[in-house]
């Protein structure tokens, strides 16, 4: 079974994480997560932080040789940071900001400094998820299963290009300042961060996911917390920031009749089943149907503003401008990119549910096993 913890506060030494169930047998390098990190890092609208901190890895446990040897694997980030807070005396923080965990966070635990509560629900700690993600990646990959994002909105500004786009086009997003493909959109949205940014004001949007050649059979109907896009729909939800999730044509599907939503099914000589559409998102019945999953995630503005919103200072009772700390202006970029690694964690799960395997020959024996008896349906 795969399940990961993580540790950490935004301004605190390191972000740890704790990978157990990846199998034996899977060759793994520091670099291999550097690379998603530093992809988390870029992105239009970032704010100082990002000039402060290099992420890098360090795994300390479950690999030797560069092979993973299923022992729980053990990851360090540590935060640059650091050496700027550890000697500082940090005053209470004490006027709540709306739309941040500050002021539930504070009644529920009973503190008196916001602080305790927006260190550790600081969207910081996405470093650590995106670094079990990439390990999860580097597994999904040796099922040549890939997983891609962009932005397809960021405020108002909304690119409405197809999703099933090709390698080409994924290499343009990678290169976008805010990952868009669209390049007018691209530009729009640049402009509108630099006039939030002017505002003292935040802005979110929604990204879009694609997983790329995942089998037919992961997840089930059969209960109800192993539905496949049940799942994934918790894994983006519980990204900092996140209040909607869908899955294929979404919130869409409400206002067309069924002619218009499901996905017609043929036969396709040596390739086996076909559809046309994926209004699904790869989706059915809570199982993947061999299409390529389709998820968009959308995000709140930063609740962190330059101008503040009015709150109330729990210190005195009395009626005070929210606290403003350093902060980003738009983060869509990067929760693109969480959100890729997010989905890999889920679809290591459901394909170990799927296939077992203690070490990775184990596992790729049972799927060539199991896709030999998928071509002879
Ligand atoms: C964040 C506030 C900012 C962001 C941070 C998330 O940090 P700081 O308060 O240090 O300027 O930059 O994101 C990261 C540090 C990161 O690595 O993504 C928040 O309050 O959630």
């Amino acid at each position: 079974m795969i399940r990961f913890l993580t540790s950490g506060e935004s301004h605190g030494q390191a972000l740890m994480a704790i990978l157990e169930g990846i199998p034996a047998g899977l060759e793994l390098k520091a670099e291999d997560i550097n690379i998603e990190l530093s992809r988390r890092q870029v992105g239009y609208g970032r704010g100082q932080r990002m000039q402060i901190e290099k992420d890098q890895v360090k795994i300390y446990s479950g690999v030797r040789d560069q092979y993973t040897i299923a022992a729980p694997i053990g990851l360090l980030i540590e935060n640059r940071d650091w050496e700027n807070w550890k000697d500082k005396k940090i005053p209470p923080v004490t006027a709540p900001r709306p739309g941040h965990a500050d002021l539930a966070g504070t009644l529920k635990y009973d503190f008196s400094d916001i602080r305790n509560v927006l260190e550790r629900a600081s969207a910081r700690e996405t470093a650590a998820r995106v670094a079990v993600g990439a390990v999860c990646r580097k597994l999904l990959r040796e099922f040549n299963i890939s997983i891609f994002s962009r932005t397809i909105q960021i405020g108002k500004i909304k690119d409405s290009s197809r999703w099933d786009l090709s390698a080409k086009e994924w290499a343009i997003i990678e290169n976008s300042p805010v990952r868009c493909l669209a390049k007018k959109e691209e530009g729009g949205m640049i402009k509108l961060i630099d006039q939030a940014k002017q505002a003292g004001d935040t802005l979110g949007g929604i990204v879009e996911i694609a997983a790329i050649n995942v089998p037919v059979g992961l997840g089930s109907y059969i209960q109800w917390d192993i539905k496949l896009d049940g799942r994934l729909a918790q894994a983006l939800m519980s990204i900092q920031a996140i209040k909607a999730v869908e899955i294929g044509l979404g919130t869409h599907v409400a206002e067309l009749p069924g002619s218009q939503v499901h996905d017609e099914i043929s036969l396709v000589k040596g390739k086996g089943f076909a559809r046309r559409t994926n209004n699904a998102g790869g989706i059915e019945g809570g199982i993947s149907n061999g299409e390529t999953i389709i998820l968009r995630a959308s995000m709140k503005p930063i609740a962190t503003l330059i101008k503040p919103l009015q709150s109330i200072d729990l210190k005195t009772g009395k009626a005070a401008k929210a606290t403003v700390e350093r902060s980003d202006v738009c983060a869509v970029p990067a929760a693109g990119v969480i959100a890729e690694n997010v989905v890999a964690f889920e679809l290591v799960r459901a394909m170990q549910e799927k296939l077992g395997g203690d070490s990775l020959r184990e596992m790729k024996r049972n799927y060539q096993g199991y896709m030999e008896q998928i071509r002879r349906k």
